[in-house]
């Protein structure tokens, strides 16, 4: 153990901490704009690049970076003296001279970590005044890119590169023409980039956004000659009360359903409830090659991986091409609802397909992308017309001045508002094999389960693995989330190495509930968990808990679909991949 002081108060840390991890034992908050400290993720990004911690250390000529400085035997730190507040409002201004100051329209306007720092330290003018970057905006189908507001902190970069390996932003240039980008600087579009959003999620300023459908939603709820509906992705309900200051874990599904129908939707479903229809037609698509399998059938490939994160089908389309035709073929549930509402629900409705719009709420970035997928169109109308994140919806019920915490608990429309416990789970890493091993099991087996909660699959480890017995047949599975995780067992696919028979990958770190759209955790898994626990919750007190029971999938194929895997159902509710 080391001694030192900070601010006049002794303290003791272990050899190798750091002066800002030192300080923060003792309560003493030094600003931070470049560091970056993802918990049990197992990455700490200190590049002391910004320079806006530094501390003043006795003895030393110059001020020291506290997030990569080490503290030492005997040390006298002051971390807020006069020279250091000095020295930080320099920094501060030395950054915004080559910053845009458009705040009061930047979408990261309130939620900027430079534009708080810069209000805290009390910058009102600035004094250097030099050259200003000129970039060309990057506008994707999920992610903006205004590399004019870039610090080169650099945490996308550590985000992309290390935890999701899929390296299609780094540091480029040199000096004053540096910045982070895509290879050769070409748009983000034209990358490999999965867009997962992890790298917007960590962004300190308003270079990484989400392209904001918010606009083009107020429109279309405006227009009376449109029928609106909207699905709700089941990670939603577990962070939105965040956004109004709710403890995380808090489930909000009632009134988050109230909300959507102030806000003047014509029906509020449930993207759970096409979760259930997801597990019937994956469920059985496993099973088949389950037992094709076991016949010694050797065209048939296992392990069957679970296809509904649009990121991870990105990533395996740029980076195992020659794997794409292990995934199951069963469209994300949000690429189900919209199929079954403009075909199934339309005409139950009266209306035409045209004239209604589907509109999807989503923890996620990618989703946006997914919603454009030419696949995912019919004479150029998509079958989701489009996404917003949760962090959009909040934005929305607060521009439409809404006292969120006071609504009353509303319940979803029917018939495509109602779903199972294992639709519910969806939204967390492990859930989405847990569903299906719930409605796989009963199926293969003819049993009913005596507990539908596989323990086993839950957890927050980036892999995972379990056994689940079906009665005899040990069914081998695995859990990735993470695409660096995921990359790990797809490299075991390639080399012949993987022994299961199912996977479920989600991209971004904890499944959906840590989706690049959702309220911002830094990295927190403790947030995570908390997210995670109160979809667990939300399963425990359905009456339903299984997919192949929820009586309106039952009804669906019954009226509509015939039987999973259909011909109808292959038509509209699966797709195929792309190299
Ligand atoms: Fe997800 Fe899914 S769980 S992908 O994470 O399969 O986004 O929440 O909606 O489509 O249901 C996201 C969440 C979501 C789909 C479902
Ligand atoms: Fe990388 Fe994901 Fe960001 Fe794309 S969206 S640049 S894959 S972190």
């Amino acid at each position: 153990m080391i001694k030192l002081t900070i601010d006049n108060k002794l303290v003791e840390v272990p050899e190798g901490t750091t002066i800002l991890d030192a300080a923060k034992q003792i309560g003493v908050e030094i600003p931070t704009l470049c560091y970056m400290h993802l918990g049990d993720m197992g990455i700490e990004h200190k590049p002391g690049g910004c320079r806006i911690c530094v501390v003043e250390v006795e003895g030393r000529r110059n001020l020291a970076p506290s997030c990569n400085s080490k503290c030492a035997e005997g040390m006298v730190v002051n971390t807020h003296n006069m020279r250091v507040l000095n020295a930080r409002k320099t920094v501060m201004e030395l950054m915004l001279s080559d910053h845009p100051f458009d705040c009061l329209v930047c979408a990261k306007s309130g939620n900027c970590d430079l534009q708080s720092i810069a209000i805290k330290l009390g910058v009102r003018e600035l004094h250097y005044k030099g050259e200003q970057s000129t970039y060309k905006v990057d506008y994707s189908p999920s992610i903006i890119r205004d590399m004019d507001k870039c610090i080169m902190c650099r945490r996308c970069e550590t985000m992309c590169n290390d935890i999701q390996t899929v390296g299609a932003l780094s540091a480029v240039n040199r000096g004053f023409e540096s910045v982070v980008a895509p290879a050769f600087e070409m748009d983000l579009e034209k990358s490999t980039c999965t867009y997962c959003g992890q790298c917007v999620a960590v962004c300190p300023t308003g270079a990484l956004t989400e392209k904001d459908h918010t606009n083009q939603l107020i429109r279309d709820l405006a227009d009376p000659k449109k029928t609106v509906v909207v699905q709700t992705a089941p990670a939603v309900r577990a962070a939105l009360g965040e956004e109004f200051g709710m403890e995380p874990g808090t489930l909000v599904t009632g009134k988050m359903v109230s909300a959507l129908r102030q806000l003047g939707f014509n029906s509020v479903f449930d993207t759970d409830f096409a979760a259930d229809l997801t597990i019937m037609e994956e469920g059985t698509e496993l099973l088949d090659r389950l037992k094709k399998h076991l016949e010694g059938d050797k065209d048939v490939k296992l392990p069957i991986l679970t296809s509904c994160c649009p990121a991870w089908v990105n990533f395996f389309e740029h980076h195992f091409p020659d794997m794409k035709d292990i995934p199951s073929t069963a469209r994300s549930p949000q690429q189900m609802f919209g199929p079954i509402a403009k075909n199934y629900l339309a005409k139950q409705m009266g209306i035409n397909r045209e004239d209604m719009i589907v509109v999807s709420i989503m923890p996620c970035l990618a989703k946006k992308y997914e919603c454009q997928r030419d696949e995912f169109k019919v004479d150029g109308d998509p079958d989701v017309n489009y996404s917003i994140s949760t962090r959009e919806l909040a934005n929305l019920i607060k521009q439409a001045n809404m006292d969120f915490l006071g609504l009353p608990e509303d319940e979803f429309d029917n018939p495509m508002g109602e779903s199972t416990g294992a639709g519910v789970i969806f939204g967390t890493t492990g859930g989405v094999i847990e569903a299906a091993a719930r409605t796989a099991y009963e199926v293969y087996t003819g049993k009913t389960l005596k507990t539908v909660d596989f323990k086993a699959l839950r957890g927050m480890e980036g892999i995972r693995s379990a056994t689940v017995d079906f009665d005899g047949l040990p069914i081998n599975i695995g859990i990735a989330h993470g695409l660096g995780n995921a990359r790990k067992l797809l490299e075991d696919i390639r080399d012949g190495k993987s022994q299961y028979h199912a996977i479920e990958i989600m991209a971004c770190p904890g499944g959906c509930i840590g989706g690049g759209g959702q309220p911002l955790h830094h990295g927190d898994s403790s947030i995570l968990k908390k997210r995670a626990a109160a979809l667990y919750r939300e399963d425990e007190g359905k009456a339903i808990r299984k997919s192949h029971e929820n009586p309106y999938i039952i009804k669906l194929y019954e009226e509509f679909l015939g039987k999973p895997c259909s011909e109808l159902s292959h038509k509209l509710l699966h797709t195929h991949y792309f190299d």
